[in-house]
């Protein structure tokens, strides 16, 4: 442990010696003492597992999956299996904090939760008076996905202040718009129907690691002859098992897609009848793709035109055809047109609407909760303004004015680790005049640098209902237990922050049961596949599929698309006023036409791919002791070839910098990697680290084509032996300054 977390741990053992004021749930809401209580895990990944907590006496004594959920299937990942000890965690947070030192110090008393609202509510009031409510901006994000602790508590306290709010996504709107645009709505088949695929290609998406459960589905259809083809610059743990491997360099995913578009229309291996019949632009979309013949694609790609001509071939004559992603591949500065041509290919051989083909990005459309009883936004003033979730850093330094930001306050998220470009985020919340408020499960790298720290219940103690996006069940989850010490659910700090703001509106201060009920009741009238149910039925059931008229529902088979054409959007008219060309198109990032200047001795930049660690989900369990030693150092893995030529060993420590910043990681020299391109999973605290940064100090925050979508992966790098003579790089705000 270093002396960071050490020192920390000591100020909470002391924390501990003082005498605790639990604040009970209400009684109704607990399980009798010894019983299994329904849940559902709340991270951001596409499986929503069911759990079940074995309580007794009132501690949580078992957390395992349940063997009834048919996704679930009755396990959980690795990550989240050592549930209890992130629940029971010595170090987790217990009691509101004030600031006792400079910003950064870590030096904290304990006030209780009665001063901590009253001054939060008093400095709030006077940014207001002065600035207005402009001048305040929540910033949340991951930490739960949770219908009432993630979303509304994320909005309704929010807008009635008229606070500032933050848009774009650090995850995925790219493809969720590209989607929607393309076909009309966030559909997936069914996991059970993934048998029924003869080709499966997982683009872009590495399920062993970010989705778990859909590897026994695709195991099955192998088992049963399915081919399987992932398509990833980086030989990951899905990509060993697969039938084969198809490697292009990185952001260039839409060329490749409009390529195998271009052989399937020069070899008639197009649905002409089914194009004609369901698409709008299918023509013009076959000019487009004359421009990408195989020849220039493997130029652009990488990949032997052969391998892209065989590919095309395939998907052109091997039924039912699958094709499966999801967030990670559109993490680039083209990320929309990218995702727009993945959408087109599965239109272009027919396979939408067929049983074990489609496109599986998401099932998160197949209900909609009504706008305003989850927001009430019609009794709520305008929304001042809005700034890109990508661009905190700049926000809080100048890029946002008039009023500037001068109160932040940030929950369910971890900025200065997970949001990119971490340094100018620290040197925003290094501002004096800034007053930072964060509520946190843990004293993460973002909550060292706040005024006030509140402690956060976990999944364990609240109460709250989840839509999945990977699968199609709705899952309920009960409180299994007390919260621990004086945590707090983000429901019930958003209560009372509002009673102290003095906003005494009903629907900010009404109980959890009674918000979920509100809006399933508003939202079930425009949402068939919400029909019977009801928070009794979830409460008691814990599952409850969503109600497809047909229980073997394949989604858009009925050839009605919710696009304003009411059929596939090869050409999209509604992408235009975002700035995009109608037709897909494959454009380079930003990032990489700019480039990145050759380095002292002459190597050339490499691209920083940082995608999910096995063992967290971003930062989330990134402090567990047991899954930090399974993960390791904090890596880079670095081909052979581009090894050797900056003379650099398997297990050196290698400086990897560029404009915006640097850090150090360890060396796995392997050709899992291709020349070029370099690989740091995210998620690493950088007050964990031995550098106290982590890869975030180096990726860029430029938004990408479409929606706001963040570009974590369009990052040019140097990597260079630590030893080495250093180029000068501007000292930029870390951790050491706020963890030593
Ligand atoms: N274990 C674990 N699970 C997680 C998470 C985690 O951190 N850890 N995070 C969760 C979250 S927040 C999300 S959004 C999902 C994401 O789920 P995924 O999308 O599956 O995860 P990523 O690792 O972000 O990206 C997937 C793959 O995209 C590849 N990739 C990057 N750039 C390109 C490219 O230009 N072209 C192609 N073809 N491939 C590219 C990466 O090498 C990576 O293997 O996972 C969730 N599940
Ligand atoms: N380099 C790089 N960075 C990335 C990405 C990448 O591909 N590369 N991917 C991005 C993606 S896909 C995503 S989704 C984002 C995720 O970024 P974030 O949303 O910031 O997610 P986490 O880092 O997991 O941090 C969530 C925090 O919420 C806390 N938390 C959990 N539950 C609760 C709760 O109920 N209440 C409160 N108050 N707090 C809670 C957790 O303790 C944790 O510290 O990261 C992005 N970061
Ligand atoms: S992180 Fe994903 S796979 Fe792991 S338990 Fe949660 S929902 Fe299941
Ligand atoms: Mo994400």
């Amino acid at each position: 442990m270093n002396a960071a977390a050490r020192r920390h741990n000591g100020k909470k053992a002391s924390n501990a010696a003082s005498p605790s004021r639990p604040t009970p749930a209400p009684a109704s809401r607990l399980p009798p003492p010894a019983s299994v209580v329904r849940g559902a895990c709340p991270h951001d990944c596409p499986d929503t597992c069911a759990t079940l907590v074995d309580v007794r006496d009132g501690r949580a004594v078992g957390f395992r999956g349940d063997p009834d959920h048919p996704f679930t299937q009755g396990w959980l990942c690795a990550k989240v299996r050592p549930y209890l000890d992130r629940v029971y965690a010595p170090d987790r947070l217990q009691y509101p904090l004030r600031r006792a030192g400079a910003k950064g110090s870590d030096e904290w008393v304990r006030i209780s939760w009665d001063e901590a609202i009253a001054e939060i509510a008093d400095r709030w009031q006077g940014i207001i008076a002065a600035h207005g409510p402009a001048a305040i901006v929540p910033y949340s994000f991951s930490g739960t996905l949770g219908l009432l602790q993630g979303s509304v508590a994320a909005v309704r306290f929010w807008k009635r202040m008229g606070a500032t709010e933050t848009d774009g996504s650090l995850c995925g709107i790219a493809a969720e718009t590209a989607v929607k645009l393309t076909v009309g709505a966030s559909w997936a088949p069914d996991a059970r129907d993934v048998r029924h695929s003869k080709l499966i290609l997982v683009w872009g998406h590495n399920p062993a690691s970010t989705s778990p459960h859909f590897m026994p589905f695709l195991r099955d259809a192998q088992r049963a002859g399915a081919h399987v083809v992932v398509i990833d610059p980086r030989r990951t743990t899905t990509a060993r098992s697969a039938d084969e491997h198809l490697r292009p360099r990185p952001a260039t995913d839409g060329a490749l897609a409009l390529g195998l578009m271009h052989v399937l229309f020069a070899e008639s291996l197009h649905d002409e009848a089914w194009l004609r019949e369901n698409t709008v632009g299918w023509e013009e979309l076959r000019e487009r793709t004359m421009d990408y013949p195989p020849d220039r694609v493997a130029a652009i790609t990488g990949i032997p035109a052969q391998q892209i001509v065989a590919l095309a071939r395939r998907y052109g004559t091997t039924k039912p055809a699958l094709l499966k992603f999801t967030d990670g591949i559109q993490r680039h500065g083209n990320g929309g047109q990218t995702c727009r041509a993945l959408s087109c290919l599965p239109a272009v051989v027919g396979q939408i609407g067929v049983r074990g083909g489609g496109l599986y990005y998401s099932t998160s459309g197949y209900i909609r909760w009504d706008g305003e009883a989850f927001s009430h936004r019609s009794e709520c003033p305008p929304t001042p303004r809005a700034f890109n979730i990508n661009r905190l850093g700049a926000a809080l330094t100048g890029e946002v004015t008039d009023p500037p930001l001068m109160g932040l306050y940030v929950f369910s998220a971890n900025p200065v680790a997970a949001s990119p470009n971490s340094s100018r985020i620290i040197e925003g919340m290094l501002r004096d005049d800034l007053f930072t408020v964060v509520h946190e499960q843990f004293m993460t790298d973002t909550a060292r640098l706040a005024d006030i720290v509140l402690p956060a219940t976990t999944q364990l103690e609240q109460v709250d209902l989840h839509r999945p996006y990977g699968q199609r069940h709705l899952q309920y989850n009960h409180a299994a237990i007390a919260p621990l010490a004086e945590a707090k659910s983000n429901w019930d700090v958003s209560r009372l922050l509002a009673k102290a703001m003095g906003y005494d509106e009903p629907w900010l201060h009404d109980e959890p049961e009674e918000v979920l009920r509100e809006i399933l009741d508003a939202s079930r009238p425009k949402n068939a596949t919400l029909t019977g149910v009801t928070l009794e039925r979830l409460q008691a059931a814990g599952t409850v599929p969503f109600a497809f008229p047909d229980p073997d529902h394949v989604p858009f088979a009925d050839g009605v698309f919710p696009t304003p054409s009411g059929k596939v959007e090869l050409r999209s008219e509604a992408i235009v006023p975002f700035g995009l060309d109608p037709l897909p198109e494959y454009i380079p990032p930003a990032e990489f036409t700019a480039g990145l200047d050759p380095d002292e001795t002459g190597q050339p930049p490499l691209v920083l791919i940082s995608g999910a660690a096995h063992h967290f989900v971003t930062t989330s369990m990134a402090n567990q002791p047991k899954l930090l030693a399974k993960e390791g150092t904090p890596f880079i893995e670095i081909n052979p070839e581009d090894a050797a030529a900056r003379y650099i060993a398997p297990g050196d420590d290698v400086i990897v910098s560029n404009a915006r910043g640097w850090c150090t990681l360890r060396a796995v020299v392997t050709d899992d990697v291709p020349a070029g391109v370099a690989v740091s999973p995210k998620g690493r605290w950088a007050s964990l680290s031995p550098d106290r940064r982590n890869v975030n100090w180096l990726t860029p925050d430029a938004v990408a084509d479409l929606a706001g979508q963040s570009t974590f992966h369009s990052n040019l790098v140097h990597v260079r032996p630590a030893g080495a003579a250093q180029p000068e790089i501007e000292v930029e705000p870390t951790m050491t300054a706020v963890a030593d």
